[in-house]
């Protein structure tokens, strides 16, 4: 999965994204930033770490995140100052907004308002994304006189009735209920506001530990979920050791660094889940839409598993750690054998037996 990286200039979308990906861009105050980064992240998972210390396998391999950081939207600008071919490519939107106060970075509209600059750049997004609906409209309009095929009808409607009156509305199109055949429908375009929308709230430190989402009212924007973090202080936890990070945390009163919450947050906004194999040899995640049966789980790994399934032999992660091992889970009939149709749950351990 990928997730762009978008906001405002200077909100701390790079020092987000640095911290996400143990990268090291340009965050000085003053500088300009023009260029678009790429990195991965390793999605932070305690049951994963808790199953490497089990096994002790010669390789370990958590799930992954792309983020993409775009550089800052222009206010007016239909969103033309953003990297649009990057980001059309994206799965989903993590909007940096800020609401640190810092007297030396300047805020392009002089004041903190997190649901102002969401509506800002939700505005930008949309007008991007009119411009592409009133082309695509207007190429259709044109080819009437040739016929249009019956796909193309269906299209100019969809276009006409719903996408085009919520984008003149100003309403972002993840906010539109589209029945699942216009979804498809919709898919090819790309469209930047139907994406799914994270919003990182980026708080000063001090308020870190009470800081809510709703304090900023940002729950009534339309159909996002937020979380509260601290870009600074997160890439400072992120260069810590682990007992000192711990420390650290418990001194800003957080349970669990914000950019895991995020990372997570970013997984579910996806209906995504993970679930482990494990072994000596290697102890892995592997990521799958929630829903996901047995059989095409097996897929991530080989298509020769999903070809050759037999059975998936299924243990929740606790039960596992608990017990200690595999076989002790078998015998204890903790160890549960499933057919190709079983959906697989977040968390759960699979060996595949199969055949080919
Ligand atoms: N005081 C304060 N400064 C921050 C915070 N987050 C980012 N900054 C600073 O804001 C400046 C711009 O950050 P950067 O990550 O480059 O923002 P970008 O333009 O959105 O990529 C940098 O000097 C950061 O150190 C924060 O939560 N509090
Ligand atoms: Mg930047």
């Amino acid at each position: 999965m990928e997730a762009g990286i978008i906001g405002l200039p200077k909100v701390g979308k790079t020092t987000l994204f640095n911290t996400l990906t143990a990268a090291a861009e340009e965050t000085a105050k003053h500088a300009v930033s023009s260029s678009t980064h790429l990195g991965v992240a390793r999605v932070p998972d305690p049951r994963l770490e808790a199953l490497r210390e089990l096994f002790d396998p010669k390789k370990y391999t958590p799930a992954t995140v792309r983020y993409v950081d775009i550089p800052g939207i222009e206010k007016g600008s239909g969103a033309a100052s953003l990297d649009l071919a990057r980001l059309r490519e994206v799965d989903a939107l993590v909007h940096v907004v800020r609401a640190f106060e810092d007297p030396e970075i300047l805020h392009p509209e002089g004041s903190i308002d997190p649901v102002r600059d969401v509506g800002l750049v939700d505005l930008e997004l949309i007008l991007a994304d009119l411009e592409i609906v009133e082309r695509r409209v207007e190429r259709l309009e044109k080819a009437k006189k040739r016929g249009l095929k019956p796909e193309e009808v269906q299209e100019l409607e969809l276009l006409r009735s719903q996408v085009a009156p919520a984008l003149e509305g100003e309403r972002p199109l993840r906010g539109v209920a589209f029945e699942a055949d216009d979804e498809r429908r919709l898919r090819g375009f790309q469209l930047l506001s139907a994406k799914p929308m994270l919003v990182a709230v980026n708080v000063n430190e001090a308020e870190l530990a009470e800081a809510e989402p709703e304090n900023w009212g940002l729950e009534e924007a339309i159909a996002l979920r937020s979380v509260v973090i601290s870009a600074p202080i997160e890439q400072e936890i992120s260069r810590l050791e682990a007992a000192e990070q711990a420390e650290f945390l418990a001194e800003v009163g957080l349970e669990e660094p914000s950019v895991d919450r995020l990372v997570r947050a970013s997984y579910e906004l996806l209906g995504l889940i993970s679930f482990f194999t494990v072994g000596t040899d290697e102890v892995r995640a592997w990521t799958v839409r929630r829903g996901t049966k047995a059989r095409e789980a097996g897929r991530a790994i080989h298509s020769d598993i999903a070809r050759g399934f037999i059975r998936a032999e299924v243990v929740g992660w606790r039960d596992l750690l608990d017990v200690g091992s595999l076989a002790a889970c078998r015998e204890r009939a903790l160890l549960r054998l499933e057919g190709k149709e079983y959906p697989v749950s977040d968390g759960e351990v699979i060996h595949f037996r199969f055949n080919v």
